[in-house]
């Protein structure tokens, strides 16, 4: 397999869930405002919405959203799902309001936005993260068990300070617990580059 990143974007959570999973991938950097890969490849020749994450499978097959790569991931070690006859779709569920929701409400953090923007932005992030702080079952998102959803959180929690925004005190310790794990501290090191995004 190969995943296609950028630094402390969302695709920290595939890598992180790879380790987790202990899959073995390559990884190649893409610079994102470029749209160039580390190797000099036209990164929208190999995926068209210019967007990483992307997970390319060994029989080349390409993977794209976030959603997607995780649950693809849970679904080659389930340990990295949620069991139960609703599981899947409880997983689905938690991934889909990460990506639709709590991720692109940074999005304005990633541009040129003027205060009032960043002001609503940081509304916005606030109000769900209080969701999450309201929901999650701890000290992980679905209770003692880490899962992919878990790793996404975590990239979006580490967003969160960078930007000086306040972290619940739920979330904060799903924020720590996870900073310890191996495969977190790994994945970390592997992308100690300045970028936190694009
Ligand atoms: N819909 C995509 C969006 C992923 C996304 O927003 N990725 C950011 C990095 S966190 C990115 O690649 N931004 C640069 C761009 O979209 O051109 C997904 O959920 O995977």
């Amino acid at each position: 397999m190969k995943l296609y990143y950028s630094p402390g974007a969302c695709s920290l959570a595939a890598r992180i869930s790879l380790h987790e999973a202990g899959i073995v991938a390559e990884f190649e950097r893409v610079d994102l405002k470029a749209k160039i890969t580390e190797t000099g490849g036209d990164y929208t020749a190999i995926n068209p919405a210019g967007s990483v994450p992307l997970l390319v499978l060994d029989d080349g097959t390409s993977i794209t959203e976030n959603v997607a790569v995780l649950d693809l991931i849970a679904q080659r070690e389930p340990r990295l799902g949620v069991g139960g006859p609703l599981g899947r779709t409880r997983l689905i569920e938690m991934l889909s309001y990460l990506s639709t929701e709590l991720h692109i409400a940074f999005k304005p953090f990633w541009r040129a936005a003027n205060a009032a923007e960043k002001d609503d932005a940081t509304q916005a992030v606030a109000k769900r993260l209080t969701l999450l702080e309201n929901r999650i079952v701890e000290p992980y998102l679905f209770g003692p068990d880490f899962t992919i959803a878990d790793a996404y959180l975590f990239v979006m929690l580490r967003w969160a300070k960078a930007f000086g925004l306040i972290i619940p005190p739920r979330l904060l310790k799903q924020f720590q617990q996870t900073s310890q794990r191996s495969s977190v501290q790994q994945a970390l090191a592997e992308e100690a580059e300045p970028a936190l995004h694009d």
